[in-house]
């Protein structure tokens, strides 16, 4: 059993598949931490986890092959000693987060591991500029910054046969972070995250943040990695029979957001004053149910989020979330937010109430959008009950990033084979009394 020796993981991640082990962050953890624990950041491994000892981890080599085959060799301890050290703060999101609500959205399910929205999650990573290891193995930076190079390509390569590839514009954009990373959130790499070292390319569909990383090749074409040429590109949602050498491999993501907490605090009508006033106007005024809404969103490339958007009515009318302040502690400590892109995720949180009687009546209408389900039960919100005393609306949330990209409305309009990049609206219905 080559996963024998898989180290213990944590009891509230969410385990899709035990062998090999995939696991989604809770959504406590996506609410509470800008930067995930450790312990709960997700995990995504297409196999075992190559084992390293730790006591000779320092020994660990990595390759570097130049496009004339020039190997160079680098242990751990080269790294750490002969290169300055540098800390990104930046999310690793999974090219399949909310894969499974893209299936419910659309009515189609879409191949591939059912995350719903934690296949994402946000660490401070050390380690070194992938750029000044390349230069130190010969690589001319100042030529490949003009585009004139030869090399269009940097493979990783991960010692259990995973690999894939960046192209050389972000592998040595000054301004683009990409690290060979030995520590995450100041410890060293768990053994689940790449222990004793992983590529970690900010921006970047974490598919190319190689993980136990043993050898880097320049080249001309991208990787030949069916992770490389296949599993990670999108197509048209009419397309099922594709010609996987058209279409691009995923790289930059797209903007995204996801609802990660919903709380109700229960029926409101006011003060007491206000209640005996209600009572004495013959009870003209409609209840409000007052709703907190947490989440994070995010865009690939470095790009900023300048806007949450939030409707309480499945999409009809929109308000504005707030932005929680990156890099701070919820005990309002700083904490460390590195590296020349907006590379974390934004958390946001909306408090609001939702007008009972606007949701009502839609209720009678029967007039609800067509993927309005419940994706899992919302804490603190009660469920239809039997004789129908309960109504539900549904929450959405979308974002829009600093080149005021947004998402789509539908997963049926981005539905695709392999069920990559699911960024439709996120929706949570939410029910109560009327
Ligand atoms: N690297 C190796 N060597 N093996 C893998 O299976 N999975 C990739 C990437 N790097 C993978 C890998 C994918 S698809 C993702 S989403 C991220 O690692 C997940 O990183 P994490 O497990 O640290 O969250
Ligand atoms: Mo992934």
């Amino acid at each position: 059993d080559p996963f024998a020796d898989d180290p213990k993981r944590h009891a509230s991640l969410i385990q899709r598949t035990a062998k090999p082990c995939n696991a989604e962050t809770p959504a406590d953890a996506l609410t509470a931490d800008f930067l995930t624990p450790n312990d709960l950041f997700y995990v995504r491994n297409h196999m075992w986890v190559p084992k390293t000892d730790a006591a000779s981890s320092d020994k660990h080599i990595l390759t570097v092959e130049l496009l004339d085959g020039t190997l160079k060799e680098y242990t751990l301890h080269d790294l750490k000693t002969k290169f300055p050290r540098r800390k990104v703060t930046a999310a690793l999101q999974c090219s399949g987060n909310r894969r499974k609500h893209m299936g419910q959205g659309s009515g189609r399910p879409a191949n591939g591991l059912q995350w719903t929205a934690g296949a994402i999650s946000n660490a401070t990573w050390e380690g070194v500029l992938l750029a000044d290891v390349l230069a130190d193995a010969g690589f001319d930076i100042a030529q490949g910054l003009t585009g004139l190079s030869d090399v269009k390509h940097v493979h990783f390569q991960g010692s259990e046969a995973y690999g894939s590839s960046i192209p050389l514009k972000k592998a040595i954009d000054p301004q683009g972070d990409v690290l060979l990373a030995y520590s995450m959130n100041n410890e060293p790499l768990p053994p689940d995250h790449g222990f004793p070292l992983r590529a970690l390319v900010p921006g970047t569909v974490a598919a190319r943040s190689v993980k136990w990383l043993n050898q880097i090749t320049l080249s001309e074409e991208e990787s030949m990695s069916q992770w490389q040429r296949r599993d990670y590109k999108c197509f048209g949602p009419n397309e099922t029979k594709v010609d996987w050498d058209a279409a691009p491999s995923i790289q930059e993501l797209p903007v995204q957001s996801a609802i990660t907490g919903v709380k109700t605090k229960g029926w409101t009508r006011g003060t007491e004053a206000e209640n005996s006033q209600e009572r004495d106007a013959q009870d003209t005024r409609q209840p409000a149910q007052r709703v907190s809404l947490n989440g994070y969103a995010i865009s690939g490339g470095g790009r900023d989020i300048i806007r949450v958007d939030i409707s309480l009515d499945g999409g009809r009318s929109w308000t504005q979330a707030r932005l929680l302040p990156d890099c701070t502690g919820e005990d309002g400590s700083p904490s460390p937010c590195q590296g020349h892109g907006a590379w974390s995720w934004k958390r946001w949180r909306y408090d609001g109430s939702i007008p009972l009687d606007a949701f009502c009546e839609q209720k009678v209408d029967g007039d609800f959008p067509a993927d309005a389900k419940p994706e899992k039960p919302a804490a603190g919100i009660a469920g239809r009950d039997d004789d129908g005393r309960q109504w539900c609306t549904t929450v959405v949330v979308k974002a829009t990033d600093d080149t005021y990209n947004t998402q789509p409305e539908t997963h049926a309009a981005t539905w695709n084979l392999r069920g990559n990049l699911a960024t439709a609206w996120h929706r949570i219905q939410v029910c109560t009394d009327c």
